[in-house]
């Protein structure tokens, strides 16, 4: 249930919260777009005595990557095929990825999409003459699924009137899971392993974020949803814009650190995603790319995109370079070419492609195609708008500037790291690419550990599943999770921890805090510990200057990496003394260690991996280009939670949809 927002103020913690215990067959851990495909889905298949829970740190309405809306879905299937839509997505990833979950995915995808506009999510139409409709105006042709044609941008995607995008797809969520069941602004702390049986995910510990509980929770089977990592490098914003990104800022690699602490094998970390962005606002680039038919200039007024130094530079990257559609990371790695030979800034030529379209329209279309400039950055990342506002900037009489930004980690957009998990259990899919469970069944997106599921961003080495992907991904999660379920009804889960361990464990901070605050008069500042705020700021500080941050241009050398292993196992020390004087300020905390954690997977791999998979995401610079003889493999860590170990391995890609 969702809790009132906050009083004035941040509610203080206390050294001994109340312990609330929970004990459910299935327990969905995020409530963003993959866990809202979960609870929607569940209880078609689960039984009635069936117990479920879904915890979201945030509340559901707006939590998660679509909070602020989207203007796009950029994953509908529509007339094209599933098998297209791997070749698309292996081209866009450079090679590397697992073919069995893309093609799954792209089975499902489209009900997902058609469930949306069921419940009242605006997609624009194509009319028979060609026009596009948007809003009520887009109804009257129909629905998608009654044969309707959307407006297609690129040949993946689909306009939508997207500013309540999430709300709606809360609000189903929450009809088909109940109240009840749901528990918002928990974030959940620690994945937790069966005292008795090996590698079998018992349960998770949380706190609530507004009062001063902590939630033990038991359960036989788990799905973690909690998104990316964002905020791991420094932001380009600084100062009062701080805090603004182009991913969610409340995602900390939850999903990564949680999974990972128990045991679950994580693969392709070293991947990540640096957006090509509207400069200092972040607003996304692909319909300008896409609906309106933009290009990207360099400092002189050349498209330089299209030149013959490009068509080189892309040549070293064939076949991915040469294709039809430039895949992502080529095309920031041509932008970052251009800024380091002094050709910089680069700019989106918004002035030329409005004027293009606007030839054949009349006065009040043209108005409308200007609205639907500023409505493609109201409906979901609505600062940029602000600052266009603020800066008198009107797309039709002035350019905007176009730049990468700092890095994310992420498995459903333009990147593909994540967890191993088991592919679906057809005979078509390579043995390699199953995972069997301890009672020798195979269970789709389970990982490594058994039981624990994951979807969306948490499903490694298969991007481009986007928000419609991302929900049918849990909607597929869920079904296989009733299934594990009822397979192994006799499993009790028994936690290893007592409740008193758990509590000590999840308020050490504010421990550390209620001993130690009466020693300073400024609260932040105590010989005897630290804040999660000046924690964030040294771990950006390292993955800027080592990590291949914006500060190297996103490069990095091995030196550099053995710097910021060392500096990050100082700040995991450092980590003990970190305090908490309120609730918020517990789960900073919690965020930057699942931060520190993601990162340090993130540069294992990177370290690992001794080719530049992906230029123009990120550089090794003692291992320029690609080596497929070598590295045309996946790369699998695991971290053994007894041992304190790492285990770092290549693993097989197998070719399954031809060319
Ligand atoms: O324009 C815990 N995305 C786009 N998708 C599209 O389909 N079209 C677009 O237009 C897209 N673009 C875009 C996108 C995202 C953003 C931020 C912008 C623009 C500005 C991508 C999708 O949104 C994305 O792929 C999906 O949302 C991923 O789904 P999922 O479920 O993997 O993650 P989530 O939705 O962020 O949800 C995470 C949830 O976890 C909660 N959480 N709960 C408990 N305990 C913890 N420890 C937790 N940590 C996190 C969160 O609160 C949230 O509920 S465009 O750029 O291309
Ligand atoms: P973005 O706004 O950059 O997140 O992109 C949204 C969608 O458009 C994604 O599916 C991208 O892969 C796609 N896209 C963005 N820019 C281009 C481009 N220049 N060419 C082809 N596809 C693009």
């Amino acid at each position: 249930m969702a809790l009132p927002n906050k009083p004035k103020g941040e509610l203080k913690a206390v050294r001994d919260p109340e312990v609330v215990e929970k004990e459910v067959d299935i327990l969905i851990v995020g409530g963003g777009m993959a866990a809202c495909g979960t609870a929607f889905e569940i209880k078609k298949w689960a039984s009635d005595d069936t117990k479920i829970l879904l915890c979201d740190k945030a509340s559901m309405d707006r939590s998660g990557a679509v909070a602020q809306g989207l203007s796009a879905i950029n994953t509908y299937i529509g007339d094209n095929s599933p098998e297209d839509y791997v070749r698309m997505v292996r081209n866009d990833l450079m090679g590397i990825v697992r073919e069995d979950l893309i093609f799954d995915l792209g089975n499902h995808v489209d009900d997902s999409v058609h469930l949306f506009e069921e419940w009242g999510l605006p997609i624009w139409k194509k009319t028979d003459d060609g026009k596009n409709l948007d809003g009520k105006k887009g109804l009257k042709q129909g629905s998608l699924k009654s044969g309707a044609a959307p407006v297609r941008t690129g040949k993946w995607q689909i306009m939508i009137n997207g500013e309540s995008y999430k709300r709606i797809v809360a609000e189903a969520a929450k009809l088909a899971l109940g109240e009840d069941n749901i528990l918002e602004r928990v974030f959940i702390v620690e994945l937790l392993l069966d005292a008795n049986k090996e590698n079998q995910i018992a349960g998770a510990v949380g706190i609530s974020v507004r009062e001063n509980k902590v939630y033990i929770i038991k359960c036989k089977t788990m799905m973690v949803a909690c998104g990316g990592a964002v905020n791991i490098y420094q932001p380009r914003s600084v100062g009062e814009g701080k805090g603004r990104a182009w991913y969610p800022v409340w995602n900390a690699g939850s999903t990564y650190t949680m999974c990972m602490k128990v045991g679950a094998e994580l693969s392709m970390m070293e991947n990540r995603f640096t957006p090509a962005r509207f400069k200092d606002g972040y607003g996304p680039v692909g319909a300008w790319f896409l609906l309106f038919k933009a290009k990207t200039l360099n400092g002189l007024g050349e498209p330089y995109a299209s030149s013959d130094a490009a068509a080189a530079e892309l040549e070293k990257y064939a076949p991915y370079g040469t294709a039809a559609i430039t895949p992502t990371c080529l095309r920031n790695h041509l932008m970052l070419f251009e800024m380091k030979e002094g050709r910089g800034p680069i700019t989106m030529d918004t002035v030329t492609a409005l004027a293009e379209l606007g030839k054949t329209m009349s006065k009040k279309e043209l108005k409308h195609l200007e609205s639907e400039a500023w409505e493609d950055f109201l409906d979901m990342t609505c600062g940029q708008a602000n600052l266009w506002c603020a800066t008198n900037t009107e797309p039709e009489k002035k350019t905007s500037e176009i730049m990468p930004t700092e890095p994310y980690l992420l498995g459903s957009h333009s990147g593909c790291c994540g967890l191993w998990t088991s592919g679906p259990d057809f005979d078509w899919v390579p043995e390699s690419y199953k995972i069997k469970a301890a009672n020798g069944k195979i269970y789709n997106r389970m990982t490594t550990v058994d039981g624990l599921f994951t979807a969306g961003d948490g499903v490694g080495c298969s991007g481009h599943k986007f928000s419609s992907g991302s929900h049918a991904e849990g909607r597929m999660t869920a079904k296989c999770m009733v299934r594990y379920c009822r397979d192994n009804a006799d499993f009790t889960p028994v936690l290893a921890q007592s409740n008193q361990e758990l509590v000590d464990m999840v308020y050490k901070p504010v421990h550390v805090y209620l001993d130690n605050c009466d020693l300073t008069t400024a609260a932040d500042i105590n010989p005897n510990y630290l804040k999660p705020d000046g924690m964030a700021m040294r771990l950006m500080k390292a993955t800027h200057e080592y990590g291949a941050g914006t500060a190297t241009f996103y490069q990095t050398s091995s030196k550099s990496l053995e710097v910021i292993m060392d500096l990050l196992q100082t700040m995991r020390e450092d980590c003990e003394k970190l305090a908490a004087g309120d609730l918020h300020e517990l789960m900073r905390c919690w965020e930057i260690l699942h931060r520190i954690w993601t990162v340090e997977a993130h540069l294992r791999h990177i370290q690992f991996r001794k080719e530049t998979r992906y230029p123009g995401f990120y550089y090794q610079s003692d291992y320029p280009g690609q080596d497929d003889e070598n590295w045309f493999c996946f790369v699998n860590s695991k971290y053994d939670p007894k041992a304190k170990t790492w285990d770092i391995k290549k693993q097989d890609y197998i070719k399954i949809i031809s060319d």
